[in-house]
């Protein structure tokens, strides 16, 4: 009789996790790397960007992984990891982004990167650009507004996939490329400020970055032939406050805002209700025959980012939003965690759901995790963290991962967000822990660096053993 437990994943799925050059490499002005956007940050997107890096900006050293990414590897690999994303810092390769000739210095520190990867048998899933761009763009061109960024993106791409296209199976165009609207200057490298900066010119950077990533992905039918190429927006399922019409409408407007994004890299073509959004506002896009021609280059799968479900309403006296960066109303059915974010984990079936019947294209989670205050303690004379409630979190999301899956739709693999403690996106606090592995360095700087595993490394490694036979509905 066969003993061996069931499971709804199927058997190559990819287990991992995912970090990002910024929040994880530190090194900020090694190896010849130019400052990216993020250097000028101190306070995430929550807070306003400095003339110059400032030392309260913990991304400047973050957990060092530009020299202890061995180390971090080969704790990855003892998990059991057969895929990890990760980011290559665009102002590594290009310290402006906009030289004719990329450092060699930067392109030989993911070499090795991979090298690492490559001997723990752990695939390489890339983000080619995590909300990094070189902040010489940014302040000299005003970052994606300007057309001329696809160029500089262009042979940024090229870089990549002729150095790196035949160990890279797995590329991702932008991070969370829906998130722009929100977050120019994070997101877009646009520098006048959000209050100062014209329609015209957001939707323009809208459409030069959807250029590009299409851009990315012709490129790479001949520069990386055996690449998938995947586009990565942020997820949000949205609910109606009130079952009245006019909150469901409030939900299909704010859907659509979000969606956009991944019917163009999945259609090819801007859909109507774009365009009927474009008229409304007067807003005329400056789109090539070119430009189109490119759009029609579609993406091989579709990955995304999952933490939170948010609740939309039509009504005047809506609150405002507690997204981690889009906007929408607190849902009074949901907890939440320490930062607000609500924690649903049925949301995740829905979402997948959602996109499968939507777009018909694979799907990889690729950020979904719990920001947490965690407590090192000592067990049995081992510094460690019980993080009960993380390994609470993510069963519960896997099991609906495992749902979505018996629903038919094709999920190629997750990885959970930050795998090991890195500063956050959104406040650039090392306090907000995600990982499996602690790192001991405080939101003051202080710390020694070393890492420590979590109660969920060893719950994750036997979820990934047993191919998530061990989950509990
Ligand atoms: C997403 C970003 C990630 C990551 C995540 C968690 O928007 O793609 O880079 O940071 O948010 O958010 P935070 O780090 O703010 O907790």
């Amino acid at each position: 009789m066969n003993t061996t437990p069931t499971t709804p994943f199927p058997d190559r799925f990819l287990w991992g996790g995912a970090t990002a050059a910024n929040q994880i490499e530190g090194a900020y002005d090694a190896g010849g790397k130019g400052l990216s956007v993020q250097d000028v940050m101190p306070r995430g997107i929550s807070g306003p960007r400095t003339p110059a890096p400032t030392p309260d900006n913990l991304k400047l050293e973050a957990i060092d992984f530009y020299h202890r990414y061995a180390e971090d590897i080969a704790l990855f690999a003892e998990m059991g990891f057969t895929v990890y994303r990760f980011s290559i810092a665009w102002s590594r390769i290009f310290p402006r982004g906009d030289e004719d000739e990329p450092n060699e210095e930067g392109l030989a520190f993911y070499d090795r990167i991979l090298d690492e990867l490559e001997k723990h048998g752990i695939e390489p899933l890339v983000t080619i650009s995590h909300y990094e761009t070189p902040l010489h763009l940014a302040e000299t061109y005003d970052g994606w507004v300007s057309r001329d960024l696809i160029g500089f993106y262009e042979r940024y791409v090229r870089v990549l996939f002729t150095r790196y296209g035949a160990r890279v199976k797995y590329w991702l165009t932008f991070n969370e490329i829906n998130s722009l609207l929100h977050a120019p200057f994070m997101s877009g490298g646009i520098n006048t400020p959000k209050e100062q900066l014209a329609e015209q010119d957001l939707y323009q950077a809208m459409h030069h970055e959807l250029v590009a990533s299409g851009l990315a992905t012709k490129i790479a039918r001949d520069l990386a032939p055996n690449a998938q190429i995947g586009c990565m927006v942020l997820s949000m399922p949205i609910y109606p406050l009130t079952p009245s019409p006019a909150d469901a409408l409030a939900v299909m407007e704010a859907d659509h805002a979000n969606l956009v994004y991944g019917d163009v890299h999945t259609r090819g073509v801007y859909p109507g209700y774009f365009l009927r959004t474009l008229r409304e506002k007067g807003i005329k896009l400056q789109i090539t025959d070119e430009d189109r021609e490119v759009l029609s280059h579609t993406v091989d799968f579709v990955s995304f980012s999952y933490y939170m479900s948010i609740a939309e309403t039509a009504s005047p006296e809506r609150s405002g939003g507690e997204g981690n960066i889009m906007g929408g109303v607190p849902n009074p059915t949901l907890e939440t965690s320490e930062w607000g974010w609500a924690i649903d984990p049925t949301g995740l079936r829905l979402v997948l759901n959602q996109f499968w019947d939507r777009w018909q294209k694979p799907l990889f989670i690729v950020e979904n995790g719990l920001g947490a205050k965690d407590e090192l303690v000592e067990v049995d004379g081992v510094k460690t963290v019980v993080d009960d409630y993380r390994i609470a979190y993510l069963n519960d999301h896997l099991v609906q991962v495992g749902e979505a899956i018996l629903d038919g739709v094709e999920v190629l693999g997750y990885t959970s967000w930050g795998c090991i403690d890195i500063v956050s996106a959104s406040t650039a606090q090392l306090s907000k822990r995600y990982g499996f592995i602690y790192v001991d360095r405080n939101d003051d700087g202080s710390g020694t660096l070393a890492r420590y595993k979590k109660k969920s490394f060893d719950w994750y490694a036997e979820v990934i053993r047993t191919n998530g036979a061990n989950l509990t509905a």
